[in-house]
């Protein structure tokens, strides 16, 4: 357990992004029009009463009963392994017919997914139920006759195709344990994953638009395979779906005996049906990769039963989706948001859940306006950065367009109360309500939000805790910080929910130290009250009890949205020869909210050159992939240092941000920072 501590220590916070918060006044509260009030899923504030600590965890009942079960349970929740929490104990279901197969009963023929392709002259498809059905079914078929079982891992590299929710529903029918990697991450990326996860089948496209671009996606699935083996993971099969047939895969070349087209292998098995099997509650459901502290991401696991209640439960309360809504949600499917409130929660609730190929200002801002126009969406969610953007470049686009939304949602970063405003003038024309959610890929759904037919929204402050969530803000010493102090502290979650992730995929030591051990005071104890949920978020709490997230405590950096651990872009950084020393740090950005700045000390006999930072740039590239394109890469002459030889972050950070350094007389080459603020903000 120890070696992973450091993911916890202070030298970690060294260059937090809460370090760097922007404080925003407290802002004015905004209440919801009646017309929603009246519509909504949850109106009456008694709710709240159903989930006080006195009915926990049974007041979760009201989620599992969302959906349709073998087997019900026998123990809500069982913490005699803690903290490895068992939801739903003894209770049998099945994601895919939850999401797919019950719905057929009482509305077949309605769509449950709209692809919008992005060049704008391609039809949007719609699917429906049946249709999803019959797909769902066929590609299970498939990947049976490829001999998967229930608890063998598969890994999915695929950009927003509806064919990665059917792979998805497919996998969960047989209980196979998917894993989706972003899209935009590199082969390499997504060879790494496959290895930690022991998958020995890829599954992937041939290409796909993106800005106007038809990408080739293939050949990251030959980079993956080969990063994978090198790691002693041997990918047996490459599925690859085709986007284009014709104009595209012809060209995609395939490896004899390894590689095949999905339709290729669908021809087989038209109309075949494969029952969904009765799985455990507690069987794992998905990985999803993420960025932590060390250069090896960590595969959260999530629960079948636990994560799917969760995620129907607050999309119907948060989302407040109802059958006969037409719901979009404007994030990826590579990320926890795409599997929660694209996939899983939205189709668990029989909803039509659109979803768009492309960027949102390709090929101008108006191209959500006019998505949103053309199919009815009523239901919008999206990312603070993809609203910056829109604002940026077409402020007034949304004026043009003939859309009304009832909800928004912003998610993945805080949304600063200017862009808000925007968001809530413009894009909801003071006809919707917001909900800003403050969640984690580890925590499965929401756990920080307003609920929109009760709470008002305060711009800045993604609201309350959710409904059975009790967070806590504590400091170093573990005392909390009240409500209303206007102080931060490391927000922490007191008890486990349903959503909550499982373990690290191999990692359990991991798990414990890195999410649990830092507040508890005896591992022994198998009572949840005494393993607080360490997020890895700074905030603070107003009187009114809402909260304000300030960004990472830890050594992430939250790129519009995206998780990027500052060991992983520095490990990539030192595969270049001539590095001696990287160093990564947060820095504030217009459009991004945050974006990557990296330092690079050169070993000695090398002089700074601009080769020399395109390496560092395509070794990043080549590693994780284009969004974790540092914004500058500065070649100094020495990092500042520790008298024990650490690199102060905090000191390069304040550099980048123009924020005082703060005490640098301890260090043992104070003079070094000058140089470096010189040579950075001169250059700015
Ligand atoms: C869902 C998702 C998690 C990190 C999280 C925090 C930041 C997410 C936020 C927010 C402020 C919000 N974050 N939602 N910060 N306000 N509404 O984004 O998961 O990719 O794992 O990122 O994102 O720092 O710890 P994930």
């Amino acid at each position: 357990m120890a070696d992973d501590l450091d993911d916890v220590t202070d030298e970690s916070s060294e260059s937090s992004e809460a370090l760097i918060a922007v404080h925003w006044r407290e802002e004015g509260y905004y209440p919801p029009p009646a017309s929603f009030v009246a519509q909504a899923n949850a109106s009456d504030p008694a709710i709240r009463e159903q989930f006080t600590e006195d009915k926990y965890p049974d007041c979760f009942t009201a989620y599992a009963d969302l959906l349709t079960w073998y087997k019900k349970w026998d123990t809500v929740l069982d913490t005699s392994n803690a903290p490895f929490w068992k939801w739903w104990v003894g209770g049998e279901l099945n994601a895919s017919y939850n999401c797919v197969d019950r719905h057929l009963e009482t509305h077949p023929n309605k769509a449950a997914l709209i692809f919008v392709p992005e060049p704008e002259g391609d039809a949007h498809q719609a699917i429906t139920y049946r249709e999803l059905y019959v797909r769902v079914n066929e590609f299970a078929a498939v990947l049976r006759e490829l001999g998967l079982k229930a608890g063998d891992r598969i890994t999915f590299h695929m950009p927003m195709v509806p064919e990665l929710p059917v792979a998805m529903l497919a996998a969960a029918r047989l209980g196979i344990i998917h894993s989706q990697v972003f899209a935009g991450f590199s082969g390499t990326a997504a060879g790494h994953r496959i290895a930690d996860s022991g998958s020995t089948v890829l599954v992937t496209i041939d290409g796909y638009y993106r800005s106007g671009d038809l990408l080739d996606h293939k050949v990251k699935a030959d980079e993956a395979v080969e990063a994978a083996a090198k790691e002693g993971q041997q990918v047996d099969k490459v599925l690859v779906f085709r986007r284009y047939p014709g104009q595209y895969s012809a060209k995609t070349p395939m490896v004899e005996g390894r590689d095949v087209f999905v339709d290729d292998l669908l021809a087989a098995h038209k109309g075949e049906i494969v029952e969904p099997v009765a799985l455990k509650a507690t069987d794992p459901l998905f990985l999803m990769y993420t960025s932590g502290t060390t250069g090896r991401p960590k595969g959260c696991q999530h629960s079948i039963g636990g994560y799917l209640s969760y995620v129907a439960g607050t999309s119907k309360y948060y989302q407040d989706i109802h059958p006969d809504d037409t719901y979009w949600c404007m994030a990826d499917i590579g990320w926890i948001t795409g599997h929660s409130y694209i996939v899983y929660g939205p189709l668990a609730l029989g909803t039509t859940s659109v979803i768009y190929e492309g960027t949102p200002n390709y090929p101008d801002a108006g191209r959500p306006w006019r998505i949103a126009r053309q199919l009815g969406v009523n239901i919008f969610h999206t990312s603070p950065t993809a609203i910056r953007m829109l604002r940026k470049v077409g402020p007034d686009e949304p004026a043009k367009y003939d859309f009304h939304f009832k909800h928004m949602t912003t998610v993945g970063e805080p949304i600063e109360p200017e862009v808000w405003r925007w968001y809530y003038d413009n894009v909801g024309k003071d006809e919707a309500v917001i909900v800003d959610t403050w969640w984690q890929t580890e925590t499965g759904g929401f756990l920080g939000s307003t609920l929109p037919a009760i709470d008002s929204a305060k711009p800045g402050s993604c609201g309350p805790a959710a409904l059975g969530i009790y967070p806590v803000i504590l400091d170093e010493d573990s005392n909390e910080v009240p409500a209303g102090s206007g102080k931060a502290g490391n927000i922490c979650i007191r008890n486990p929910w349903p959503g909550v992730f499982q373990t690290i995929w191999g990692q359990p030591d991991r798990f414990v130290s890195t999410y649990y051990a830092k507040y508890n005071k005896d591992p022994k104890s198998t009572d949840w009250r005494d393993w607080p949920y360490f997020a890895g978020d700074g905030a603070t709490q107003a009187a009114d009890g809402y909260f304000r997230i300030l960004g990472r405590v830890d050594d992430v950096i939250n790129v519009a949205g995206h998780r990027l651990g500052t060991k992983e872009l520095e490990s990539a950084a030192l595969t270049v020869n001539e590095v001696a020393e990287a160093a990564a740090v947060p820095v504030v950005d217009d459009v991004r909210g945050r974006m990557v700045e990296m330092y690079i000390a050169l070993k000695p006999g090398f002089d700074a050159s601009p080769e020399i930072e395109a390496k560092v740039k395509a070794a990043i590239e080549t590693d994780i992939g284009k969004i974790a394109r540092p914004k500058n890469i500065w070649i100094v002459p020495d990092m500042p240092k520790t008298r024990s030889g650490k690199i102060m972050r905090r000191v390069i950070a304040a550099t980048s941000n123009f924020t005082d350094t703060g005490d640098i007389t301890t260090l043992a080459n104070p003079e070094v920072v000058e140089k470096i603020r010189e040579q950075v903000q001169t250059a700015k």
